[in-house]
């Protein structure tokens, strides 16, 4: 499936295919295009989410973040893996953001 805009396009939608597209840049970079190595992974945290990482304790951070997303322990995480985790992210974000 190509991450293209659909003409009627809302909010929700844009950031569904934003999502997908992030994900695609990185998983696309080595071996299978479907599914992020823990190479690209770690590119797409330090890029997208490095407050998520302490500087002092990076790759033992991402090495723990990659093993927890990992659902499936097949040493990738594919794209349900890392929509459950942004699912579980954008909870703690509306927590700390109440819509008030
Ligand atoms: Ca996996």
């Amino acid at each position: 499936m190509s991450a293209q805009p659909e003409p009627c396009m809302t909010n929700l939608k844009e950031a569904v295919f934003l999502l997908i597209g992030t994900y695609n840049k990185y998983a696309s970079v080595e071996g299978c295009k479907k599914t992020l190595s823990k190479n690209e992974f770690k590119t797409l945290i330090q890029t997208e989410m490095p407050e998520l990482l302490e500087k002092s304790t990076c790759e033992v951070g991402i090495n723990k973040l990659f093993t927890d997303l990992d659902q499936n322990g097949d040493n990738v995480v594919d794209f349900q893996e890392f929509v459950s985790a942004v699912a579980d992210l954008a909870c703690c974000y509306h927590e700390l953001c109440p819509n008030e």
